[in-house]
């Protein structure tokens, strides 16, 4: 199936030098080789953000939604067809701001699609204004006086709203990246990856040097995966360390699974010629 170099496009990312968004990028490539992923099978989808630019930069399908909305167009892709390996990208702002709704619907509906949220803690395509992420106290652009507002938890969202597969990577440590985005991608359900990605031009607070200093793996310690309370108290674990690697993962029905109408074939094979939809027509005439 496919190598590094074919998914790799001739047109070269237009990212800072230096962004966290590179290593994401590469740590996806690489875990599409790993998994042996047909691209023509793969659909990657974006909201609007400097990381809603990705889906241009990799050989799969790809679709560029509106900003918010790349779960719901990733929902529906997968709804449509779901023989499709279907993985929406996005920024913090994307995510879970004015897509959060989406985020947490998304989750407890456990749609078999893969999220991964370029958790940069700032605006960056729109050139530094504090996001949802954004630490209390952070001076940007719409905060010159500094953030009253406290920051959103995703992992711990993710965990209330009872996602089936919840992971923290760094966009600094690609080998680690791709071990998560292939667990994801295997995992039967949805599956979130938070991923620290630096934003070099704008975030001046959370840089590479930031998490270098303070990351660990939760797979180096004694951590069960499975228990979800260890999960909520390692969700709140944020400051001179923090967990990268799988909070949580627990095997359950998708929402796929709970449609008798696509058990035997994707909807998008389905015939539909012989189906009269003119009372329904006429209904909203
Ligand atoms: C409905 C709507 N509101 C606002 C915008 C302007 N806008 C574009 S990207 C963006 C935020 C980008 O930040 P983030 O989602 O964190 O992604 P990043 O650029 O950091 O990757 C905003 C507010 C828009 N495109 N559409
Ligand atoms: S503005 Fe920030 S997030 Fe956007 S490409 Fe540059 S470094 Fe990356």
């Amino acid at each position: 199936m496919p190598s590094f170099e074919e998914l790799t496009t001739k047109e070269r990312p237009t990212w800072c030098p230096g962004c966290g968004d590179w290593g994401i990028l590469t740590a996806l490539k690489k875990a599409l080789v790993e998994i042996n992923a047909d691209p023509t099978k793969t659909v990657v989808v974006a909201g609007i953000g400097c990381s809603g630019h990705l889906p241009q930069w990799i050989n799969t399908f790809g679709f560029h939604s509106l900003h918010g909305r790349a779960l719901p167009v990733a929902q529906a892709i997968k709804l449509a067809n779901h023989e499709l390996n279907v993985i929406a990208v996005g920024g913090d702002g994307d995510g879970y701001g004015i897509g959060m709704g989406h985020f947490i619907h998304a989750m407890r509906r456990n749609v078999n699609v893969k999220y991964i949220v370029h958790d940069n803690q700032i605006y960056g395509l729109t050139t530094g204004q504090a996001s949802p992420t954004s630490e209390k106290g952070f001076k940007t652009k719409s905060t010159p006086h500094g953030l009253i507002e406290e920051p959103v938890n995703p992992v711990a969202l993710a965990l209330a709203a009872d996602c089936s597969f919840v992971a923290r990577g760094f966009a600094g440590d690609v080998p680690h990246l791709v071990k998560l985005i292939t667990q994801a991608i295997n995992h039967k359900g949805f599956a979130l990856i938070d991923v620290l990605q630096p934003c070099v031009t704008f975030n001046y607070l959370n840089t590479f040097e930031y998490f270098y200093r303070r990351v660990y793996k939760l797979e180096e310690t004694d951590y069960d995966i499975s228990n979800k309370e260890a999960a909520f108290q390692k969700a709140f674990e944020w400051g001179e360390k923090i967990p990268i690697g799988v909070f949580y993962k627990k095997e359950r029905k998708t929402y796929e699974d709970e449609l008798p109408q696509i058990s035997k074939e994707p909807l998008v094979r389905q015939k539909i010629d012989n189906i009269d939809i003119s009372q329904l027509i006429e209904e909203f005439c």
